[in-house]
């Protein structure tokens, strides 16, 4: 019994199985438990022989299977250890770094450019009121200049802003006839456009300056140190009479298109030029509908388009880049 006993606890491999040994040796119904029980049919002077071999037994048993038990989890440990080890020469696992979008970026530098030329940032609402989008711009109902953009209405009076002038109305209004009044209002407008160069939704900023004494000549040299800021030394704008109803005059505002080296290209077209702003004198009516009188004080304005600029500045040559949601786009814009 011993040898085969220990022949077989040897031979072990798993804890679970030493545990069936035990029982099946040791255990109450195990064979050495049997040997013991039939003591009671062996001569007197054999028990005490038979007693002491039989509880050897028992005792090497039992030491072989504690032995082989610190052996089995010992190997358990080294296993685990095994497997778990960490390869400290692999690559770690690279955070994503988040990117602002290329719209972002240039409305806070076009942000920061006025900023530093004493301009303050105002902020109105995208859904308009007929009344600030085009009215106390000089747009009377039926005025067959209200279809130069093309409105999304919500009611007959309710619409979604077709541009950032109504916040020129509204500061006018609120700060009463205060000079000089110099701010810009960046913000999201909405008209029924889709094309390469329009998007259904866009952004403009706009910007207004009233004071005494102010020219033309203060809206060009203006836009030409900013076109310089934005874009650089050699930066030229070019000014295009134009007719808006709140302006006179009236311009539209080109930047030379480097992208093509004036000779044309799909975003900038035949011409080399693109545009990237309406502006013009801010017009008498709109004035005296702001509280201001323009026997006293004569104002400029503008409003360009954030996304021509962006496109112009990073050679997109297709607004709905900006637009679908491609991470990889606003990926190359990530820092480090
Ligand atoms: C206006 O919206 C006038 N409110 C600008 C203005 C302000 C004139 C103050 C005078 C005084 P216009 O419709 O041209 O003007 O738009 C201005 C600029 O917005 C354009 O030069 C262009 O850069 C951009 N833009 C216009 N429509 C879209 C469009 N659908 N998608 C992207 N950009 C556009």
């Amino acid at each position: 019994l011993l040898s085969t006993a220990l022949e077989k606890i040897k031979g072990v491999q798993r804890i679970e199985e030493l545990e069936q040994y035990k029982v099946k040796f040791l255990g109450k119904k195990g064979e050495l438990t049997g040997i013991l029980r039939g003591m009671g049919s062996l001569a007197p002077e054999e028990r005490p022989i038979i007693g002491q071999i039989a509880n050897e037994v028992k005792e090497q048993i039992q030491r072989a299977i504690e032995e082989k038990t610190a052996i089995l989890e010992e190997k358990l440990i080294e296993d685990k250890l095994q497997r778990e080890t960490i390869d400290i020469s692999l690559p770690g696992l690279k955070r994503e770094v988040g990117a602002l979008h290329p719209l972002t970026i240039v409305r806070r530098e076009i942000e920061q450019i006025f900023m530093s030329m004493g301009y303050e940032i105002v902020e109105g609402p995208e859904i308009e009121t007929d009344y600030y989008n085009f009215e106390a711009l000089n747009l009377p109902p039926n005025h067959p200049a209200r279809d130069m953009q093309d409105t999304f209405y919500i009611t007959d009076n309710i619409l979604l802003r077709t541009h950032t002038s109504p916040v020129q109305a509204r500061t006018m209004e609120k700060r009463a006839d205060a000079i000089p009044l110099k701010i810009i209002s960046p913000g999201r407008v909405f008209r029924k456009d889709d094309d390469a160069t329009h998007s259904p939704m866009f952004h403009q900023v706009e910007g207004l300056v009233i004071d005494k004494n102010i020219t033309l000549g203060d809206l060009k040299g203006t836009l030409l140190l900013f076109a310089k800021e934005m874009f650089g030394e050699k930066q030229k704008v070019r000014l295009r009479p134009s007719y808006f109803p709140f302006t006179e005059p009236s311009a539209e505002v080109d930047i030379s298109c480097f992208l093509c080296e004036g000779k044309g290209c799909s975003l900038c077209s035949q011409t080399g030029w693109i545009e990237i702003l309406g502006a013009g004198m801010v017009h008498p009516n709109v004035l005296r509908a702001g509280g201001y009188n323009p026997d006293e004080v004569q104002g400029f304005a503008f409003g360009m388009g954030v996304e021509r600029i962006t496109m112009l500045k990073y050679g997109i040559s297709d607004i709905r880049e900006l637009f679908n949601g491609d991470l990889r786009v606003v990926k190359q814009f990530a820092r480090g």
